[in-house]
């Protein structure tokens, strides 16, 4: 079981470790784990954190309760219809400006690799926040809903770029637009996560994950990632290129020489790049 660090069970954000494994869980249950301007903050401060702890080789994300996320925070202060009398200068590009570009940027530039175990709804920011880690594994029970549609907005935390690129432009409108819920199971069949597992299984599965990933080439991980990040904007030979200047920097790590040593000597590599 991963360990507890030294934080208030009733706090928005907890963070426990196991071995190379930090797991960061969204805890605000009673509002379905919605986005406030505080969880937003810690979150982001706690990605940073693995991002700099050389001892975190793989994070997982998941939520409290019955719900992943419900998107921001519809009785937060920050979501009033814009402007009012009493702020006549706040509007949502600010928000996204300061919370929500910021952590998904976070996310896509993570040194390491990020799991998202989705144990119930993702709604709105929730759900593109999910979509955004590296592998999505969600429980049987789960779903995801681009909620924006129905209160009069559009995807963001990155959801305008990701969800074409996951499932193709059809299926993203028809996500978009109608703003249905889409169950786990079937959001696996048309690409949009990896994984959906049974609900009692879905924990374990993701820890088996992610420890198997923390005993892998790091460097080479989050490399991939970029390079794939990168190749959706260029053309082959540009994309190309970049797999170039990866491979050659990942062919002078420490990783690429354990690896291979370790393949020569018949035994199991120890990687410690980051
Ligand atoms: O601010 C900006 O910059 C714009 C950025 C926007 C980003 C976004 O994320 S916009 C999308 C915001 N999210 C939504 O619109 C989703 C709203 N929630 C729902 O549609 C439903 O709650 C769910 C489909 C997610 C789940 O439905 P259900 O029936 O399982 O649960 P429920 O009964 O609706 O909710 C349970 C409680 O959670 C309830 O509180 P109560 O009555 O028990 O005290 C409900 O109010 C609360 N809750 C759910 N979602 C939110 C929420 N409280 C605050 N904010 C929420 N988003």
């Amino acid at each position: 079981m991963p360990q507890s660090a030294a934080v208030p069970s009733d706090a928005p954000l907890l963070i426990t470790q196991d071995g190379a494994v930090q797991t960061l869980t969204l805890n605000r249950p009673s509002a379905l784990n919605a986005f406030t301007a505080e969880l937003l903050t810690l979150l982001r401060e706690a990605l940073d954190a693995a991002a700099a702890d050389a001892s975190v080789r793989a994070v997982v994300i998941t939520g409290a309760g019955r719900a992943f996320c419900a998107g921001q925070d519809l009785n937060d202060p920050m979501t009033r219809p814009h402007p009012t009398p009493e702020a006549p200068d706040q509007h949502f590009g600010a928000l996204l400006d300061k919370h929500y570009q910021p952590l998904a940027l976070r996310l896509s530039s993570m040194p390491v690799p990020v799991l998202c175990a989705v144990n119930g709804v993702a709604a709105g920011a929730g759900a593109n926040f999910a979509l955004g880690c590296d592998l999505v594994v969600a429980a049987q029970s789960a779903s995801f809903i681009q909620a924006f549609s129905k209160i009069g907005l559009l995807p963001d935390c990155g959801g305008t770029w990701l969800l074409p690129r996951l499932v193709g432009r059809a299926r993203a409108l028809q996500l978009a637009l109608l703003g249905d819920k889409l169950g786990a199971a079937d959001a696996q069949q048309i690409g949009l996560i990896a994984q959906c597992v049974p609900d009692a299984e879905l924990a374990a599965t993701v820890q088996a994950l992610a420890q198997k990933l923390a005993a892998m080439p790091t460097r080479a991980l989050a490399q991939t990632r970029r390079a794939f990040d990168r190749a959706l904007q260029l053309d082959f030979e540009d994309a190309m290129r970049i797999e170039c200047q990866a491979q050659t920097e990942l062919g002078r790590s420490f990783d690429f020489q354990e690896g291979v040593s370790a393949f020569l000597q018949k035994r199991k590599p120890v990687f410690q790049d980051r």
